[in-house]
Order: structure tokens, then C-alpha cells, then sequence
């Protein structure tokens, strides 16, 4: 009895092993969005990355002034600083963009 044992384990554990290990699949961080709202303070020479003092963004960050990058520059067009503007932020990994921006409120 003790021998049956030992053989079926022998070979539970040999089938355990010959199981090729399954493929690592690479799965991309997933992309979470915030929407918060602030003002535009200052658009940086690089013409990517505007300044904004923003609100507190639950769950990602609180209140402060910080630089934000837009994915798409195009984002930025008609907007003077001072701007208040709602923006979205999506946020894979490290990485975080703006990728939604409305003015709602003008400098003047
Ligand atoms: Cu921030």
C-alpha cells in the first residue's frame, strides 16, 4: 500500500512537471482615467506639458500645482493661461497624460 503511494505521487509529481510552464503573457499595466478640473498656469516651452493647479484627483493624488503632459497637442489649442479647464488624465503604470481637456472658465 505504502509502495502505491509512493508510485502515484512519483507520478503526479513527474506530470507536474512535464506541464509546460504556461506562457507569460505580457499584459500591458491596465489604463485608469480621473477627471479632475484647475487652472492652466503656464504652458512649458516644450509644447507638451502645460503646469496646472489642480484639485484633489481621488484616488491618485490631492491638491497641488504640478507639469502634465497632452497626448495630443492639439488638446492645448485655444487655451490662455489662466484657463480653468476640466481634464482627464489616463494613467498606465508610471506614465500619466492628459488626454481630455474642456476650458470652463477664462482668464478674463
Ligand atoms: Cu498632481
Amino acid at each position: 500500500m505504502r509502495k502505491i503511494l509512493l508510485f502515484v505521487s512519483l507520478v503526479l509529481a513527474l506530470a507536474a512537471c512535464n506541464r509546460s510552464p504556461e506562457p507569460k503573457a505580457e499584459t500591458p499595466p491596465e489604463a485608469q482615467t480621473y477627471t479632475s478640473v484647475g487652472v492652466l498656469e503656464t504652458f512649458l516651452p516644450d509644447g507638451v506639458h502645460v503646469r496646472v493647479n489642480h484639485e484633489a484627483i481621488p484616488g491618485l493624488m490631492g491638491a497641488m500645482t504640478m507639469s502634465f503632459a497632452a497626448a495630443d497637442t492639439s488638446l492645448l489649442r485655444g487655451l490662455a493661461e489662466g484657463d480653468s479647464i476640466r481634464f482627464t488624465l489616463t494613467v498606465v503604470g508610471d506614465d500619466i497624460e492628459i488626454t481630455g481637456l474642456e476650458k470652463i472658465g477664462s482668464s478674463e
